[in-house]
């Protein structure tokens, strides 16, 4: 695929991919499929590590802002001990959720929803703010590109004709000029009538705008994992320990036969992106922890981090994150952490929705199932 935006394509998206289908020796979905052994819950390490989460008594300080709830903070195990990517046993992709470590966070507020289209419009209309996407890309940032590959637009998951190979995620990623926030789908689509469905297109930078306009910030990882655990302690899911309890999805991702055109079932009512808070919440009152867009959060992605944390066995207070970013399999881009999965994400593939798991992204990279919410420090 040496098209003329290949060079971009790659360059914005191999971080975004990584993350949400970090693993790359597939060989077709039959085969796949049939390789693998899928269970109802997915392998764990022998003995759990996780420790009861002793959230805070603290009472909220103030009323919540409009659209934010109050969450406690307190101690707890963080982290994940599965031991596999999916329900079908994909092995060792998990592996930088390890190992569970014990945190400590303070209370804050955070936002019920993902950031909507009507939210971000709000921000865009008070600040003028451009995002990267609807930016004009630089030589200076891509010097070797050619100066007529040099034009705005995101990434966006593009359903194959029929099955494919899944080694490579170029068949089913594609970068759009005209793409962005206000064109989620690209240049002719338009957020007319999904003022509530969550910003995507986002970049870190551009999530941190956000924040800081409106007062807030993004949440660390280990606030992100805290509120997204609603006091529970150790389950695999923000609502428990089944994917579909009583048979019924919990959360927007993806059924069906991935990535091929109408493969998506909407099994779960949604195929594709849903609005927000079309679920039930989480016990804090936050809604699409797993699913519907990724999360930006404000950490720096280093592989090893969790076992650094651990490491010294202490509890970690108000982790911030490394000091600098770190992915060996990617060495020259700077990754930060998102949470929580997507809309593409399947208990056969990506399951990141999985609470305690991880993702990561380049920090100027965005695509159409890239999103946030925020954080308020009281
Ligand atoms: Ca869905
Ligand atoms: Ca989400």
């Amino acid at each position: 695929m040496k098209t003329k935006t290949y060079w971009i394509f790659a360059i914005l998206t191999i971080s975004i991919i990584t993350l949400a289908f970090g693993y790359t020796t597939f060989k077709s979905p039959k085969e796949k499929l049939a390789a693998v052994d899928c269970a109802e819950t997915p392998n764990t390490t022998a003995e759990s590590d996780f420790k009861p989460t002793i959230a805070n008594k603290t009472p909220a300080p103030s009323k919540a802002p409009k659209g934010m709830v109050w969450i406690p903070g307190g101690e707890f195990s963080m982290g994940s001990n599965v031991e596999d990517e999916s329900l079908c046993s994909i092995k060792g992709v998990t592996k930088d959720a390890a190992p569970i470590h014990r945190v400590y966070v303070d209370g804050y507020f955070m936002d019920k929803t993902e950031v909507t289209n009507e939210e971000y419009a709000k921000f865009v209309k008070a600040t003028g703010y451009v995002t990267v996407a609807e930016q004009k890309p630089t030589k200076e940032e891509f010097p070797t590109a050619a100066e007529e590959d040099l034009i705005t637009g995101s990434v966006i998951f593009t359903p194959t004709p029929a099955a494919v190979n899944l080694n490579n995620f170029l068949q089913w990623w594609s970068y759009v000029g005209g793409a962005d926030w206000k064109h989620p789908e690209g240049p002719q689509s338009n957020i007319k009538g999904k003022e509530k469905y969550p910003v995507v297109h986002i970049t870190y930078e551009d999530a941190a705008a956000y924040a800081k306009w409106a007062g807030k910030r993004l949440p660390t990882e280990a606030e992100w994992e805290f509120a997204a655990r609603g006091g529970k302690t150790g389950n695999l899911y923000a609502w428990g320990n089944t994917l579909k309890p009583n048979g019924k999805f919990q959360a927007n991702i993806y059924q069906g036969h991935f990535p091929i055109k109408d493969g998506d079932t909407g099994e779960d009512g949604f195929k594709g992106i849903a609005p927000t808070a079309q679920f039930e919440p989480n016990t804090y009152g936050l809604y699409d922890i797993g699913g519907n867009v990724w999360e930006w959060v404000n950490d720096w992605y280093s592989v090893d981090y969790y076992q650094t944390l651990a490491g010294d066995g202490k509890i970690t207070k108000n982790p911030q994150g490394p000091k600098a970013y770190n992915d060996p399999s990617d060495p020259t881009e700077k990754k930060r952490i998102h949470r929580g999965g997507s809309f593409l994400c399947t208990d056969q593939y990506c399951t990141r929705y999985m609470v305690g798991t991880r993702g990561k992204g380049e920090i100027r990279s965005a695509a159409n199932h890239l999103g946030f919410r925020c954080v308020k420090s009281i």
